[in-house]
C-alpha cells in the first residue's frame, strides 16, 4: 500500500492524479506543512527531510522528490506504462525532462516570480523565456510530451502549466492553452479533483 503525504491545494495534489492514472493502491494522510505566509508546521510524520510536499511511502519505502516519485512510481507499476522503461528508447527523454522539471523549469519560474536574473554560468537553470521555447518544441508535435504516448511527465508538467495559465509566468500559446485542455479533460484528473475534495 502507497501512503501519499499530502497537504491539499499543492504539489501533492498531482500525485493524486498520478495514483489514479496508475490505478494504485494508495491512501492520502494529510500533513501540515509550512505556507508562505509564515503560518503552518512541519508535520513530524512527514518522511520529507524539510517537511514538504509531496512524499511517499510504499510499505516503508520512502520517496521524495516529484521527478523521483513520479519515476519510482511509473517503474513500480510498469504495466501501465505511465513511464518508459529501461531499455525502451524513449527512456532517455523520460529521465531527463524528469530532471529537467525540478533542475531547470521550476527554479526559472521560481526566479522569474521572485524577478531574480538568473546569472548565466553560475546558476544551474536558465532564464523561464529561454526554458519555455525548449518545453514548447517539445510539446508542439503533440499530443504529449513524449508524443503519442501519455506519461508521468505530462502529470508533473501539464497541471504546472493548469495553475499558472493565468500568469504572465506562462507565454499565451494555443499549444500550452490545449495541452492545459487536454490535462483536465482526463478522468483520472477528475476522480483527484473528486478525491482531494472529499
Ligand atoms: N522540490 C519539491 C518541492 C516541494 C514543495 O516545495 N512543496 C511545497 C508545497 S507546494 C511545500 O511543501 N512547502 C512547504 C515548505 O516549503 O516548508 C518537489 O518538487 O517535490
Amino acid at each position: 500500500m502507497i501512503t501519499l503525504y499530502h497537504k491539499p491545494k499543492t504539489r501533492s495534489t498531482r500525485f493524486i492524479f498520478l495514483l489514479e492514472e496508475l490505478e494504485a493502491p494508495y491512501e492520502i494522510r494529510i500533513v501540515t506543512a509550512r505556507s508562505r505566509d509564515g503560518s503552518g508546521a512541519i508535520d513530524p510524520a512527514n518522511p520529507h527531510p524539510h517537511g514538504k510536499v509531496p512524499a511517499i511511502s510504499d510499505d516503508g519505502v520512502v520517496v521524495f522528490e516529484s521527478p523521483a516519485i513520479a519515476l519510482y512510481l511509473t517503474d513500480r507499476f510498469p504495466q501501465k506504462r505511465l513511464g518508459p522503461l529501461i531499455g525502451e528508447p524513449e527512456r532517455g527523454a523520460y529521465l531527463s525532462w524528469l530532471a529537467y522539471y525540478s533542475g531547470v523549469l521550476e527554479p526559472a519560474f521560481v526566479s522569474k516570480f521572485m524577478n531574480v536574473d538568473v546569472p548565466r554560468g553560475t546558476a544551474g537553470w536558465v532564464a523561464a523565456e529561454e526554458a519555455m521555447p525548449a518545453v514548447l518544441q517539445r510539446l508542439r508535435p503533440g499530443p504529449w510530451l513524449l508524443g503519442e504516448r501519455f506519461s508521468a511527465l505530462d502529470v508533473l508538467y501539464g497541471t504546472t502549466f493548469a495553475l499558472f495559465a493565468q500568469s504572465p509566468i506562462l507565454p499565451k500559446s494555443p499549444v500550452i492553452q490545449e495541452y492545459v485542455q487536454r490535462i483536465v479533460s482526463r478522468p483520472a484528473y477528475a476522480r483527484a479533483m473528486a478525491r482531494e475534495a472529499g
